[in-house]
């Protein structure tokens, strides 16, 4: 998660919005912003996050195939896709 100063209006984004693991593997997500945020399945498939502060870190493994939507809470354009293959 960063702050995105050339957007305004959408001032946080996550550093990557498609990612793609090996089954069994983890995805590292740092909030390197000034907010805070969330890590937040759109559909299910893992753990939401719950509030992450600036500097926080989680780290979510994914044990099965399949493509995991994202989204952050608070910020609704903040999205992506974990692709685990
Ligand atoms: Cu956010």
């Amino acid at each position: 998660m960063q702050d995105d100063a050339t957007n305004p209006t959408e001032p946080y984004k996550f550093s990557s919005s498609s990612v793609s693991i090996a089954c069994g593997g983890k995805v590292v997500i740092t909030n390197n912003s000034s907010g805070t945020h969330t890590f937040s399945p759109t559909h299910g498939g893992f753990k939401d996050s719950g509030n992450m502060n600036p500097s926080s870190t989680v780290s979510v493994s994914f044990f099965f195939k399949g493509s995991y939507g994202f989204i952050c809470s608070y910020h609704s354009w903040m999205t992506g896709t974990v692709h685990v293959t």
